[in-house]
Order: C-alpha cells, then structure tokens, then sequence
C-alpha cells in the first residue's frame, strides 16, 4: 500500500529515531551546500506547518514529488 510505503520511508528517513525528519537526519548532506539545499527545499515542500521539521503525518500527506528530490543519492530508498 501507498501509506505503508510512505511509513516505511519516514522511519528511514528519521535517522535519529526522534519522530521527525529534518536536516539533523542527515548530517553529512547538511554540510555540503547543492545536497543541504535541495535537502532544506525538500523539507519544506512537506512541512506544511512550518517549523522545518516534517511529521509522519507531515509526509503521509506530502506531495510525491518531494520523495523524489529527498533522494539525493539516488538509490530509490
Ligand atoms: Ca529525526
Ligand atoms: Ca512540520
């Protein structure tokens, strides 16, 4: 199923296991500038809320576009 997907992905996606996902998740793309940008754009395409984190209710409801750009390194996870 499409959510279940979305649920696995948020768990891989939440690195640091605190419930949202955010740059902190990803510390080694966040210290070079292309990758943290296109990290910082993708987040903000799903934090409907705007407090630069996303939820798992955040995702479930994100665009799909945005998982595509949330995978930098193109390995389809
Ligand atoms: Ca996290
Ligand atoms: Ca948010």
């Amino acid at each position: 199923m499409f959510t279940s997907h979305r649920v696995a992905m948020f768990s891989k996606l939440d690195r640091s296991g605190d419930g949202v996902v955010s740059t902190a998740d990803f510390p080694r793309l966040a210290k070079r500038k292309p990758e943290a940008l296109a990290l910082i754009a993708a987040i903000g395409d799903a934090d409907s809320n705007g407090d630069g984190t996303i939820s798992r209710s955040e995702l479930e409801q994100a665009p799909p576009v945005m998982f595509e750009r949330a995978d930098t390194n193109r390995d389809a996870a």
